[in-house]
């Protein structure tokens, strides 16, 4: 029996604390779901399935753990740390670009009274994003603390090479190694850990991404954002209190407790969202490490002015609604800003609204009444 069966779509909202996200989303979904029907869909789409979730140990694990049946006690941890966005390349030549992956397994906030053992790349989900020219050297380095819990490694879809680096950096804890590959084709690209069970490491927050200029380096805008989504698996129901082990059955069902942008609920909202005004352009590069779900990347309110297909950017589409990304890709996204409003960002998808993919883009200045306006 799921503690949520009975519980009503806003009340999950509440719960993991996006009340405040759902309420234009209600409103776009529009009056053709009754209070009776929006709970009994919120009801499914919490429980997920019949038979509950059983737990596998994983033998290569720390963070597996046997289900326990009662309710545990909420636990205020803070959120990880958002990556910061890494600077433009300002060079017209080709350099060498190095980056240091630190291994840090970290308790932090998944949801409100939700707490979660990640793996990390730096202590940040996603790991750093590492910016370089095409014709550029990259240079890895990882290591893998004494007492991480496991061996890791990283495989980056931007080199060209066996696994992508995967054998090459593979580390113990306690290793530390160091690989170089040549970045040759321009674009947005994810990178990861490989070490089996490779989909637990991704869950558990071992993606970034790695951003491939072409020569003479990408169109200026205002402000540039690093946005990534991830699904999570864990023992408990969505918005259950609580440390949360991840769920190797719910893991291999694809059926996550989570679906999320950098790494929790509420990573990209409050005063952790992405901010602009009125008169600016932006881009978000915008990444998805699944393991499994394929985003349906949308900003409510907005059109994308311009898009990169699968992350390439040897072709843009212009005028954009929503845009497919999936597990193991890129895009990047760019628009300008004509009005104020808090924009969200969703996968739209929206039953996965209720396991936290929303983020909020909030934007300042002056109405347009022209472009916006009641009547
Ligand atoms: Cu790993």
């Amino acid at each position: 029996m799921n503690i949520h069966e009975s519980l009503g779509r806003r009340e999950v909202l509440r719960r993991i604390g996006l009340a405040g996200v759902a309420v234009p989303v209600v409103g776009l979904l529009g009056t053709a779901c009754d209070d009776k029907g929006d709970e009994a869909a919120a009801a499914e789409v919490v429980t997920g399935g019949e038979g509950g979730s059983q737990t596998v140990a994983n033998s290569a694990g720390t963070a597996g753990a046997a289900a326990t049946a009662a309710p545990q006690q909420a636990v205020d941890l803070d959120y990880l740390p958002n990556p910061e966005v890494a600077p433009p390349i300002d060079r017209n030549e080709p350099g060498t670009v190095q980056a240091r992956l630190e291994i840090a397994e970290v308790e932090a906030k998944l949801a409100d009274g939700v707490g979660y053992k990640y793996w990390t790349f730096n202590g940040t989900v996603p790991g750093p994003m590492i910016r370089a020219r095409v014709g550029d050297h990259v240079e890895i380095t990882i290591a893998n603390p004494k007492d991480s819990g496991v061996g890791h490694n990283v495989d980056f879809h931007a080199a060209t090479g066996q696994g992508g680096g995967a054998e090459l950096s593979r580390v113990n804890p306690g290793e530390e190694k160091s690989f170089r590959f040549k970045v040759l084709v321009p674009g947005v690209y994810i990178y990861h850990c490989a070490t089996a069970p490779i989909d637990l490491h991704i869950s558990n927050g071992m993606y970034g991404l790695i951003v491939v200029e072409p020569e003479g380096g990408l169109p200026p805008v205002d402000r540039e954002f690093y946005v990534c989504q991830g699904d999570i698996y864990t023992t408990g129901a969505t918005g259950e209190p609580g440390m949360q082990s991840f769920d190797l059955q719910r893991l291999s069902d694809e059926r996550p407790s989570y679906v999320v942008f950098n790494g929790a609920v509420g990573s990209v909202t409050g005063d952790r969202a992405l901010r602009a005004n009125v008169g600016e352009t932006v881009r978000i590069f915008f990444g998805v490490g699944g393991p499994n779900l394929t985003s349906s990347f949308h900003v409510i309110g907005e059109i994308f002015d311009r898009v990169t297909t699968w992350g390439s950017f040897s072709s843009f589409s212009e005028g954009v609604q929503t845009v497919s990304v999936p597990p193991g890709a890129a895009t990047m996204v760019e628009f300008a800003l004509q009005v104020p409003a808090t924009y969200l960002l969703v996968d739209h998808a929206l039953s996965r609204l209720t396991k936290g993919a929303a983020g909020h883009l909030v934007v300042e200045g002056p109405e347009d009444p022209d472009i916006f306006t009641a009547i």
